[in-house]
């Protein structure tokens, strides 16, 4: 974490009282060793009390005055890496499905014609990457939980993993939520960005916008979106590819 973002968490903290406020100092001790590993990794002590001190608490939303002329693109710039992605992308995505399965009642594939037609959420939101910059942007698209309604999540599914179409530094990208934060009104399957088809360079033809969270949750390229009882066994076991590859955070709350 960079000094802005533990700042951010600082004032962030503030504004939710004074235990998280407690929670906060812990990110300064949080960089020795054994400690450090007790705090992060999923369900850890840490995330579960931010969490629970947030509640349902929605992500600061933002007007249309507010959006940022230039959002930029990180990470990869295409899923070309992923031949079926790349043949649906030659096709402007028009025979393209999302697979929905795992721990689900209905496996689903369902077309960016039928996520269109599912009620839509749009919200104007702030984007912040670890690496240091900050975009607000405006993102359409279903929420996750009507997809998860219509495909019925078994009693054991505990998380959901974003499958993506890339590959970065030679390696699958994926992300995962467990099952409050897919629920969260905030998390949408966004097939639109500032009122437009979502670029290829920002994840067309969807991506995960989970607003509580830092960029690296945010996956492009959404291919599938499997419902697992655990993340151990999958890649790195870490729940995502920064997880994995660099031990950031499975909980990346802003
Ligand atoms: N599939 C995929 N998703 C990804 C990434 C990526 O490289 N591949 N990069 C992440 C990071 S670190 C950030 S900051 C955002 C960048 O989103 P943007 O390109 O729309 O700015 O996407 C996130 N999701
Ligand atoms: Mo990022």
């Amino acid at each position: 974490m960079n000094d802005t973002f533990s700042r951010r968490r600082l004032l962030s903290a503030g504004a939710l009282g004074a235990g998280s406020l407690l929670l906060a100092g812990c990110d300064k001790l949080s960089k020795a060793g054994p400690f450090r590993d007790a705090m992060e990794g999923v369900g850890s002590l840490h995330f579960g009390a931010q969490r629970a001190l947030m509640g349902d608490a929605l992500a600061r939303e933002f007007s249309e005055a507010d959006m940022s002329p230039n959002f930029r693109a990180n990470g990869s710039r295409t899923g070309a890496a992923n031949a079926d992605w790349a043949s649906h992308a030659a096709n402007n995505f028009a025979q393209w499905k999302l697979k929905v399965d795992g721990l689900v009642l209905r496996p689903l594939e369902l077309s960016l014609d039928a996520l269109k037609a599912l009620p839509q959420r749009t919200q104007i939101t702030r984007h912040d990457c670890v690496e240091g910059w900050s975009a607000i942007g405006k993102w359409q698209g279903p929420q996750l939980s009507a997809v998860l309604g219509m495909a019925g999540l078994l009693p054991s599914a505990r998380f959901l993993v974003f499958h993506c179409a890339d590959l970065y530094e030679g390696k699958p990208y994926y992300e995962s939520l467990d099952l409050i934060e897919a629920h969260h009104a905030q998390t949408i399957l966004a097939w639109q960005m500032n009122g437009q088809h979502l670029p290829v360079d920002h994840g067309a033809p969807i991506r995960l916008r989970s607003e509580r969270q830092l960029g690296y949750k945010q996956a492009k390229y959404v291919m599938r979106i499997e419902a697992r009882s655990t993340l151990a066994g999958l890649y790195g076991g870490k729940g995502g590819f920064w997880e994995d590859s660099r031990g950031y955070q499975w909980w990346a709350g802003i």
